[in-house]
This record gives structure tokens, sequence and C-alpha cells, in this order.
């Protein structure tokens, strides 16, 4: 199967389209000629997982796995044959064939098994770790069902299932002999071990899963270097006690892995997300442990083996798990298990939004876990002694607790069990350390770090905008594409007249490729020649989505009302999938698709603006979406947005932040330079400050363009119906717009005046994005990955010569 030229691949192919579906190339249909070429590039991806499994065999170096339960992957085809350096020759190799190699890569669906950023920052991470040719793995579910697909049907958004697995998934591979059980329900059955003088803990009457291995090349890129995402799939057991309903166990069993997060506003919903949880991490966890064991002969050196990361409390029932697998199936005692499993993990925070912070009812996981209940319950009562020895403060135990209230708190869980916890931005870091982590923070300081997120730049930039990167290839040389810091050398050209001309020619290609996207998938028409101004990411109201509708009804009121106004012409782009369960946030979406629908159908209006909701947002869209814009919306609440990674995709492709001193557009306008970026409205301090005495109505009753534009939520300007828009308007008037729409209002029309006289001189305009751009290293993932391993997984870099 091995191939290196054109005609030896040419040869390969012809093979496998016989051997995989008894047919010529010509006889193939296209899904088939896809298939066998992903066939090939994973035979070719898994001999490299080889060579380098058999590496870290002989070294038995130190391993880190990122538990995650999202990774949003998207396409993998073209990054698998970008990063095998094996694009071009396959591509010409194809096209011998007549076949179009753009067209096969269309056949390939994204796999959605996430829901935004957290689980994009995994998928990114993955490529980095390969990249930098670091052993890290990744350890998830194997979701049936991606995230949700969103139609818009009557300008509302609709879920239909993602039925990612449809034309199969051809970058797995089955693993049925490295099952592992897991054990649900039943009780602990606790004897005495007469010999030994200890207590004996044995979960019984349990109702067993088995979780089933499916691994997954990571592909890094220009290296043999190859990891693996390891994806978990529940079947049933063949050890069903008796007398059980059969149909019943497997529904159950069925359910798992159904879905990316089933809806936890019910009970029933609340109970398959801990199982969920607990389910990929047992099995995680049950595979590295037989792992290390057939290299160690005890569980003492894990520590010095294994670094697990904790992709926010998801996972945090590891470290339950990992003291049960001690205590109960290697006879450590507490201590010695507790020294060994608070070096294990590490612990990343990705929000300080109080309803995304996990807590549990006490009563769930005793009935779900008995036996991992039991051991939090002693985690919790060791740490609340442990705390009062230290204060004699009966309060702060409380606050500290990790169970309270019969609530377990996941996150209290993860930091006491983890040896690093870390922020994603530095302004969201410091919050953690301020405010959310005070007390932890005053007890346990060492452990609180920050790293900074990132994003690869190999998928966001040099695949996705290929001429972008020639254009900067041919002005500073191609070593940025394999040392991004490099990029930085961009910086003496920023006043190139040449340079700043091809740029916004480089961006006006992109335009139209995503115009022809939008055309081809949506039948919608955009103008080329507007401005791109962009806000895309879930739809959240602390993100105000509002904000920016309400400004472009704003301009949508100045357009009818005054004679001689005028603007540049702008195209406002959305795109936002909603929590199925998320009525206000539904509604927001409605809200701008009936604005967007009311302006299409004004010639006036149209005249200057355009609004254009993307249906289905995701990472394949975000392709096209990021490297097309001008003007990049990272307008949260300050304080709300742990970091944002959307924000740093679109200035690597030379866009302008518009943006509020949140998360990481703080360190986006460090980097470039305050005349770079359009940052406005109030700082995170000033948020908390204005909260004791916030009164949005006075906002409303003192603008009157607040006044005019909130007024036409509820006059049947946008919708027949008058109280379409209600609980949008009563949640800025009436329950006083707790993210504080108004009181940003004024500043950022301004800003927004303030991005159109930047965008009217394009050799201006072209060298803030060239600014933008050259500044960008920071936040490739490959910066991100090296401040991990330096500071917290202390995991050793392979050689490409030790990979062959
Ligand atoms: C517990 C459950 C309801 C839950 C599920 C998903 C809670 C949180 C999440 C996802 C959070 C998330 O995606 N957070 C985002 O993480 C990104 C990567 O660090 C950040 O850039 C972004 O600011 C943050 O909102």
């Amino acid at each position: 199967m091995f191939f290196d030229t054109k005609e030896s691949f040419k040869n390969a192919y012809i093979e496998a389209m016989q051997n995989n579906f008894g047919k010529s190339i010509e006889q193939a249909t296209d899904v088939e000629k896809f298939l066998t070429l992903v066939g090939m590039i994973k035979a070719h991806a898994n001999s490299n997982v080889y060579k380098t499994n058999n590496y870290l065999q002989k070294t038995s170096q130190k391993k880190m796995y990122y538990f995650s339960l999202e990774f949003l992957l998207g396409r993998l085809l073209t990054n698998n044959l970008m990063n095998l350096g094996l694009y071009k020759l396959v591509q010409s190799g194809l096209a011998d064939f007549g076949i179009d190699l753009n067209k096969l890569e269309d056949i390939e669906g994204d796999a959605g098994l996430g829901n935004g950023g957290l689980g994009r920052l995994a998928a990114c991470f993955l490529d980095s770790l390969a990249t930098l040719r670091l052993p890290g793995n990744g350890n998830t579910i194997r979701y049936q069902y991606g995230l949700f697909k969103q139609l818009i049907v009557n300008n509302e958004q609709v879920e239909v299932p993602d039925q990612w697995l449809r034309n199969g998934n051809g970058w797995e591979t089955r693993h049925p002999d490295e099952a592992v059980k897991v054990k649900f329900y039943g009780h602990v059955k606790v004897t005495m071990n007469y010999e030994t003088g200890r207590l004996n803990f044995e979960h019984v009457d349990a109702q067993e899963v088995l979780a089933v291995p499916y691994d997954m090349p990571v592909v890094g890129a220009n290296t043999n270097c190859t990891n693996i995402l390891r994806m978990w799939s529940a079947e049933a057991s063949d050890n069903l006690p008796a007398n059980q309903d059969f149909i019943k166990y497997l529904n159950e069993v069925n359910q798992i892995c159904l879905n990316v997060y089933p809806d936890d506003s019910t009970v029933e919903g609340k109970y398959i997300r801990i199982k969920q949880e607990y389910f990929f991490i047992a099995a995680g966890l049950g595979s590295i442990v037989k792992n290390h064991l057939q290299k160690n002969p005890s569980l003492d050196n894990l520590a010095d083996k294994v670094c697990i990361q904790l992709n926010d409390t998801h996972p945090a029932m590891s470290i339950a798990e990992l003291m049960r697998i001690m205590l109960d199936d290697y006879g450590y005692e507490w201590d010695k298990a507790w020294s060994i499993v608070s070096k294990v993990f590490a612990y990343t925070n990705h929000t300080v939004m109080s309803e995304a912070l996990e807590k549990w009812p006490v009563e769930y996981i005793r009935t779900l876990l008995p036996r991992v209940y039991s051991i939090i319950e002693e985690i919790d009562r060791r740490f609340r002694e442990t705390v009062f020895e230290k204060s004699h403060d009966r309060d702060l135990v409380e606050r500290m607790a990790i169970i309270h209230d019969n609530q377990v708190r996941m996150a209290h869980l993860s930091i006491v069990g983890s040896f690093s916890v870390n922020g994603v931005a530095k302004l969201h870091t410091q919050i953690l350390v301020d405010d959310l982590f005070r007390d932890f923070f005053n007890f346990m300081p060492e452990k609180f770090n920050n790293k900074t997120n990132g994003i690869t730049q190999r998928r966001w930039l040099l695949y996705s905008n290929p001429e972008l990167t020639e254009l900067l290839t041919k002005k500073i040389g191609p070593e940025f594409q394999t040392d991004f810091s490099q990029i930085e050398k961009l910086l003496q050209f920023v006043d190139d007249k040449k340079l700043q001309k091809d740029f916004m020619k480089v961006k006006y290609t992109r335009k139209l490729e995503l115009c022809r996207f939008l055309k081809d998938n949506y039948n919608i028409d955009v103008d080329p020649n507007s401005i791109f101004d962009t806000q895309a990411k879930r739809l959240h109201a602390y993100k105000r989505q509002l904000m920016n509708i309400l400004h472009v009804i704003y301009l949508y009121h100045r357009i009818k009302t005054e004679p001689n106004f005028t603007m540049p012409k702008t195209t406002f782009l959305f795109g936002a999938k909603a929590a199925p369960a998320y009525v206000l946030a539904k509604k927001i979406i409605k809200l701008i698709n009936c604005v967007a629908q009311k302006i299409d159908n004004d010639p006036q209006a149209a005249k200057f603006i355009k609004v254009v909701f993307i249906p289905n947002y995701r990472v394949t869209v975000a392709e096209y979406l990021m490297n097309a814009s001008d003007v990049s919306e990272q307008i949260s609440t300050a304080g709300k947005e742990a970091s944002g990674t959307g924000n740093m995709k679109f200035m690597m492709n030379g866009a302008i932040t518009l943006g509020t001193m949140d998360g990481a557009n703080v360190e986006i306008s460090e980097r470039v330079g305050m005349e770079n970026c359009e940052i406005f409205g109030l700082r995170a301090n000033e948020i908390e400050d204005l909260r004791s005495h916030y009164v949005s109505v006075d906002y409303y009753k003192n603008d009157p363009r607040i006044m005019q534009a909130v007024n036409s939520l509820i006059d049947r300007t946008f919708s027949p119906e008058a109280d379409d828009f209600i609980d949008i308007y009563n949640d800025l008037i009436i329950r006083n717009d707790e993210y504080f729409v108004l009181a940003d209002f004024a500043a950022y029309v301004k800003a927004h005046e303030h991005i159109n006289e930047l965008y009217s001189d394009p050799s201006v305009w072209a060298r803030l994005c060239l600014v933008n751009i050259a500044k960008s290293a920071y936040f490739s993932s490959d910066r991100t990955i090296k401040d991990y391993v330096k500071d917290i997984w202390h995991i050793k870099q392979i050689d490409n010569s030790d990979l062959h």
C-alpha cells in the first residue's frame, strides 16, 4: 500500500478500489472513491502510529492524555493529506483518473463531536501535539450523532440529527480486544480480609457495559509522529444479571453514546450525562492502567509516566476513579494512592458562568456509582479536615467543600485532586484567582497558572487560506510555515503599498470563495464588494449577538429616516447554534433572520446593509468564513468570555477585532497595539462596579437611538406578531439587561463608525490587517502546547530520526 510517487499512488488506488468495493475506478461512485482514498491515507497514517508506538515502547517515556467529552475535529482528509505532505501527489494522481480531489473533500462531513470552543480547542491541541512530536493522545466518546444539525425554517432554528457516521468513519479502527468493562448502579459490598486486616470493597449487582475503543490516527505535519484519538463506544456486555429486562438494558446502553450533550434539563438527561462522563473516563483509565502495568511492575511510578489533562470538569470523576482502581483493584493504602493520583491530573477551567459550572445532586452519583461516590465523600471529608486545621474557619470549609448542599461541586473536586489548575487567557485566570476560586488560590497558590489558548495555523491559515499563504511565502519566505514565530517578519513590510494591494486582492478572492460556498449550499447572494462584518460563535446572551443585531436595527432606522444617510456597504454575517432548550437564544436567532428578511425586501435599506444568518455553523463553515471577513465581532460583556478562539482565527487571516476588553481580546490588543484593533465598552472592573446600581431603563430613556431600536422589537417592524420578540424586550427592559447591552451600546455605535472610517482608506486598512497577521504567532496552539509541556506535562519531544 505504500506510495511515494504519483505512479505508485495510482497503482495502489486502483488495487484498493478493487479490494474494497470490487470495482474499477470508472465503476465506482463518488462515495466509494472518497472512502477508498481515506482508507489508503488511514493505512499510511497507521504505519506511522506503529513507528511512533514502537519508539515510545522502547523509551517508556511519559505520555499525556487529553480527557475531553468534546473533540470538534471537522473534516480530516485535507488536513491529513497536507500534514503528510501528500496533497499535491494525490491531487495530480487523481486528476489522471479524471477525479477532482476538491469534490472528494466535499463528500466528507464534519466530525462534530463537540459544542464549540472547548471542543475545537481540543482538536487544535491534538494537531499541535503530533506536529511538535509529543506523545499526547485524546480520550473521548464515539458519539453516534454529533451536535445537532441546524436548519432555519420560517426564520427559526430547527434541530435535526447530525448523522456523521452515515458513510461510515473511514479514519477509525475498532479494537474489540481492548474493550474495558464499566459498571453502573448496584451497591458496595464491604468485607474484612482477615489476612491483611483490611476492608475489601466490591461493587456488586452492577449493570455492566462494555466500552469498545475506536482509534483515529492524529497525523503530525512534516513528521512521522502520529498520535491517537481514542473514542469509546458502549456496547452490551456478556455479563447480564439474570432476569433483567433485556430490551431495557440495550436501550440504556445505546443511550450512553447516542449524542453530544443530551438535554440535561431533565432528571433523565442528567443521569445520561453523568453516565457519559463516567463511561469514557473509566474506560480511558482502564486502558491506561493496563498499558502501564505491561511495562512497569506497579502503579507506584504512574505519575512519572502519565499525565492526564482534564478538559473542564466533565472528566473530573477520573480523580475518584483512579483512587478506586488503586485502592480496590491494586490494594493501595489511601495516603499512598492519593499521593500518586494527585500528581497525575491537571485541570483546565473554561468558564466563569455559574450555570456552566457542573454540580451534580449527590443522589444521582450515589445511585449510579456507589463506590465512586463513597470515594468522593472520603476525599471531601479529608479535604474539609485539612482546611479546618489550617484555618479554623467553618464558613471557609463550607465554601471550599466538594460536597455541599447535597451536591457535588465538580470544579472543587478537580482543584483538590489536580496538581495544576489553569485558565485559558490572562484575564480569565486573573478572574479565577481573584474571584471564582479565590479561597483555593489563597490555600494552594502554587497550583494556579495561565495557559492562553491558541489555534492551529495549519488548518486555520495554511490549508484554508492558500492564497494568503502564497502571498506571505513570497514576501517573507516559507519558514513561517513550519516555525510560525517567523510570521513576525511580515512586520517590516506593513507599509509596502504593493503588499497592501496584494493583500486586499487576496481578501477579495477569499470573499468570492465564501460567496460561492453560500450560493452553492444555501442559495444566499452576497456582494463581495461590501465590508464583511462577522460574528460566528455559539449563541449565548453573554456573547451579545443581540447587541450586534440591535446595531443593525439602529442603522436600518437611520436609513429609513435620514434622507442623506450614507455608509459603506456592509454585510453582517452571523453563524450560531443555540442550545435546543435555550429559549431566549432561539428568539435572538429568529430576530436576526427576521431583520435579514426585512432588509432584503427593502431596496432602500438593501443598498447599504445585508444581514446573513448562515445556517448550521460548524468547522467547515468557519474555514470559509473567518478568512473572508474584514471585521471580527468579539463583543462579549467584559469578564464573561474565558478566552475565545475565533478571535484568533480572524486576526491570523487579517481581520480587525471589534471587541471588548474580554478573554484573549485583551492579549490580542496588547500584541497588535490599541491602534490596530477597535476596542470599546466597559472594562471587566467597570462592569462589576456598575452591577449594583445598573438601571437599563435609564439608558433606554436617555438615548433615543436605543429607544427606537428597542421599541421596534415590539411594534411589528420585524414580525407580524407584536409579541414575537417580547421576551427579548423584557430581558433588556424589565429584567434589567443582565449583560449590559444597553450600557455598551453607544460605545459600540461609535466603534463601528471608526471602523468605517478606517476602512475608507484601503492602504490604512490593509496595514491594520497586515499588523494583525504579523502579530498572530502568539496565538498558535503550537505556542500554547509548548507552554503546557514546560509548566505542566513535562513530556519529551521525539526526534524525527527515531521514527523510521
Ligand atoms: C456542563 C455543561 C453544561 C457544559 C458544556 C459545555 C459547560 C461548558 C461547556 C463548554 C464550554 C466552552 O466551550 N467554553 C469555551 O471554551 C473555549 C476554549 O477554552 C473558550 O475560548 C471560550 O471562551 C469558552 O466559552
